[in-house]
């Protein structure tokens, strides 16, 4: 599989263990994992031929760790973006001192009256580094990176989770707790 392939497959993935899981006849379990099995023949009933091989390499090769596998290796989940109600089972955390959110402009007048909202996904997602939060915000045109004063919002009683792949979560982060880079 060449990397246009990878990406095309990685989208299709994210989309159907994040957002719309029942389109392809899928149910996420406890935890949001689905049976491996269950996923390759729900991807090849539409038209996705993937092989057990080929769906470790994507797990493997996905530059953000998007999915990740189980101990055993039979069930697989999106670590983190999801839109469907599901609970990831993360274990609250102390996160670094600072953390970041990459955005945009156009979205500052808005996030200082009302800090960081999780929007749809479940959780306001914050990278640990300048250079993540930059990818992240670049997405949606030149980005803003604002510093997250996560030591003190966490001191506050806000709950902090990490990722399985480094994407720090928490549920808002109030104007008070945030700056410019
Ligand atoms: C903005 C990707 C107005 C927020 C990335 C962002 C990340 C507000 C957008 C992951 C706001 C939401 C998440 C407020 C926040 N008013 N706008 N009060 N609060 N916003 O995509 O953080 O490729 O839901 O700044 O790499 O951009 O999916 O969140 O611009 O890890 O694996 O509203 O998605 O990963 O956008 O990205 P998103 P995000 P994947």
């Amino acid at each position: 599989m060449n990397k246009n392939d990878n990406v095309k497959i990685s989208k299709f993935l994210s989309k159907y263990l994040r957002h719309d899981p029942q389109a392809i006849g899928l149910e996420l379990q406890e935890g949001g994992w689905v049976a491996v099995d269950d996923l390759l023949v729900a991807c090849a009933r539409h038209n996705l031929m993937l092989t057990h091989l080929e769906l470790a390499e994507i797990v493997e090769s996905s530059d953000k760790k998007r999915f990740a596998f189980d101990a055993t290796g039979t069930l697989i989940r999106a670590q983190q973006g999801h839109s469907v109600p599901v609970d990831l089972q993360l274990t609250p955390l102390a996160p670094p001192a600072v953390l970041y959110h990459g955005t945009v402009a156009a979205a500052l007048p808005d996030i200082w009256r009302e800090g960081l909202q999780k929007m749809s996904r479940h959780h306001v997602h914050l990278s640990p580094d300048v250079e993540t939060a930059q990818r992240v915000g670049g997405r949606r045109g030149k980005p803003v990176v604002l510093v997250v004063d996560a030591a003190a919002l966490h001191k506050a009683g806000a709950v902090f989770y990490e990722s399985g792949n480094g994407v720090w979560l928490v549920d808002q982060v109030p104007p008070g707790y945030l700056k410019e880079l």
